[in-house]
């Protein structure tokens, strides 16, 4: 999976750039137009933004969002010499984020048929689809909802690829007012806008933090909570670093207590050290996370799916004949893994339904905060093949059809919401706790898990060929690399 995102993101367009060209008084005269580019363009940090606006407006560059709480433009221009030319007092940094998207990691989605829903068999929450939902009987959601399912003055922003809102098990959950595209940094409250287009992986993450307890589908982990979608993937899969900002001060600035943040960037694999032009864009978005928390806001993220040491990461040198893993060198904070490695965000990893470590989930002691179910359909458990009950059941969207339906999902992006939702119940039952004050009750009321003796080997096996494919090393004691500190615990944090 990193090689396939190492691909997407390198096709990052230098050509717009003019980087190393001072500029002399006056504007250059007017160039041939290039493509459309979007830029973020950064005031000093605590400056306002009407400087570098003006600056934009000279370099021949349209403003299309201005977030002065973070003193960050989103600036559109076909001047092909915008960088160079904006660059002067009030403006810190700028930065073109052509070619800075981040493909979703989608996941397959495995419906349930209609018949099988027609004739699912009902469970103590007296949902339909109950019996299939394991994950919630792992993090005790049952015994957690006999005391509550959430408050509605808890709203949880969905930083992904849109929620359908005509969705039986969703429609009532939704907090449309709340609810936004980013897509392009610009805010677009379009009920249309922010249902999904392409991607039903929003939908699965609503519903496994909220959906209804309504005799319908499934139940979500907190269905008395709230979420608002917050479009941030646009339509061919991608995250641009200016939906992110957009995303993390619209949550922040419509008094959103989490986020669930089931998507990363990942300026490392593009050796961001040695890439001065992308810092800025990776300031950008972490002065908007950093905003977001001064805000209340607790965000919560995806580990990613690539069986990953995120605290000793290696790469190989990108030379064809040289796969010599180098261990990483000392990096700035604008390169880390965005939100997941920045400082203050709840980093879950996957676990199965044995409660062992997902085969894919990446991992890494100090990084990993927590763990939840993200499902592992390689574990066979109902059978001799590999079955998709083993993944996490919630709410989809066909896109093709445009039917909204259940189906089976795995990931770390499933995870992810386990934990959203475990926090979403904590913030009902103990409203008022800081972002801090909730990421340490989450952490303090988890189920330590052990790591693994040796070196983990999970069997059966995905790869013949390659039998080492998915070993991975645990490290630590009761807080450790692979499971943080613990299984969030729905029921824990209610009491
Ligand atoms: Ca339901
Ligand atoms: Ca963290």
């Amino acid at each position: 999976m990193k090689n396939l995102r190492r691909k997407t993101l390198a096709a990052a367009s230098a050509a717009t750039l003019g980087v190393g060209l001072a500029l002399t008084g006056g504007l250059a005269p007017a160039a041939a137009a290039g493509p459309d580019t979007s830029y973020l363009v950064l005031a000093p940090q605590g400056a306002n933004t009407s400087k570098a606006a003006a600056r934009v407006a000279a370099a021949k560059g349209t403003v299309v969002a201005t977030y002065d709480q973070i003193g960050v433009l989103v600036v559109r221009s076909t001047n092909p010499d915008f960088a160079t030319q904006v660059a002067g007092a009030g403006v810190e940094s700028v930065a073109s984020t052509a070619g800075l998207g981040s493909a979703l990691d989608e996941g397959e989605t495995v419906e349930v048929s209609a018949a099988d829903v027609a004739s699912a068999t009902g469970d103590p929450t007296k949902e339909p689809l109950y019996g299939q939902q394991w994950d919630m009987n792992m993090i005790h959601v049952p015994q957690a909802h006999a005391v509550t399912t959430g408050s509605s003055n808890v709203v949880v922003g969905v930083l992904d690829s849109g929620i359908s809102s005509s969705h039986p098990d969703l429609a009532t959950q939704i907090a449309k007012d709340k609810s936004t595209s980013c897509i392009g940094g610009v805010t677009n409250t379009t009920e249309s806008a922010w249902n999904p287009t392409t991607s039903d992986h929003g939908t699965h993450v609503a519903g496994t933090i909220a959906a209804a307890i309504n005799g319908v589908g499934v139940t979500g982990i907190a269905p008395g909570v709230k979420v608002a979608a917050v479009k941030v993937v646009n339509d061919d899969g991608y995250i641009f670093p200016e939906a992110a900002v957009c995303g993390f001060l619209w949550a922040a600035d419509h008094g959103m207590q989490l986020t669930n943040n089931s998507y990363y960037i990942d300026p490392w694999e593009l050796n961001c050290k040695n890439d001065p032009r992308q810092r800025p864009v990776w300031q950008a978005v972490q002065r908007a996370i950093r905003y977001s928390q001064s805000k209340g806001v607790l965000n919560v993220a995806s580990a990613g799916n690539s069986n990953y040491d995120l605290a000793h990461k290696i790469t190989d040198t990108g030379s064809p004949n040289n796969g010599t893993p180098e261990e990483r060198e000392n990096l700035t904070n604008a390169c880390l893994d965005l939100p997941a490695e920045a400082p203050g965000v709840v980093t879950v990893g996957a676990v199965g339904p044995t409660g062992e470590k997902s085969y894919y989930s990446s991992y890494g002691q100090g990084v990993i905060d927590v763990t939840a179910p993200g499902g592992d359909t390689r574990y066979r458990t109902q059978g001799v093949r590999s079955t998709s009950t083993d993944a996490i059941l919630s709410t989809t969207f066909n896109t093709a059809t445009k039917t909204n339906g259940w189906g089976y999902k795995q990931g770390t992006s499933m995870s992810g919401p386990h934990a959203t939702g475990v926090a979403a119940l904590a913030l009902s039952a103990h409203p008022g706790m800081t972002p801090g004050q909730l990421s340490s009750f989450l952490e303090r009321t988890a189920v330590a898990k052990s790591c693994p003796e040796g070196v983990y080997n999970p069997v059966p096996l995905i790869s013949a060929t390659n039998p080492n494919l998915y070993d991975a090393t645990c490290s630590g004691g009761a807080r450790n690399g692979f499971y943080g500190a613990g299984m969030v615990d729905a029921y824990n944090v209610v009491q």
